[in-house]
């Protein structure tokens, strides 16, 4: 099997999820820098990878993949075995309500207003 390959940068929460799945279940992968900083994920070619702009992208299989539970559901299903299911439907909800919780309700105020605005942008002045 090709090794997979990440699209994203290492400060990326949603990219740390997709590796340290990969890193837990012990499969090689290619990471590849787009910077999110700098326009990067609004060039044509990532555009032509990522419709939406976002990190990560994964390239696996001969495909494409972006959304961070959708390329998590096809790592731990493909390639790892199910290393990352839980026993029971109920536990797995659960897993999927904390998910979903911290995608919809969380990441805007917590990674937008706080790391970004106070960490990122304000080191880099
Ligand atoms: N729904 C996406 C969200 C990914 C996302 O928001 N990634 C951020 C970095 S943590 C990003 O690409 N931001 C760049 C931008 O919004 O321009 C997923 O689940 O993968």
């Amino acid at each position: 099997m090709a090794k997979p390959t990440v699209y994203g940068i290492p400060q990326s929460t949603y990219v740390r999820t997709v590796r340290l799945l990969l890193e837990e279940a012990g499969i090689e992968y290619d990471l590849k820098p787009v910077d999110i900083f700098n326009g990067e994920t609004q060039s044509p070619e990532y555009l032509a990878k990522n419709p939406f702009g976002k990190v990560p992208t994964v390239e696996v299989e001969g495909e494409t993949l972006y959304e961070t539970s959708a390329i998590t559901d096809y790592l731990n299903t493909a390639l790892a075995n199910n290393k990352f299911s839980l026993p029971t439907p109920m536990l797995q909800a659960r897993m999927r309500q904390i998910m979903a919780i911290i995608d919809s309700y969380f990441y805007e105020p917590a990674v937008k207003a706080i790391v970004i605005q106070r960490l990122i942008h304000y080191s880099c002045r």
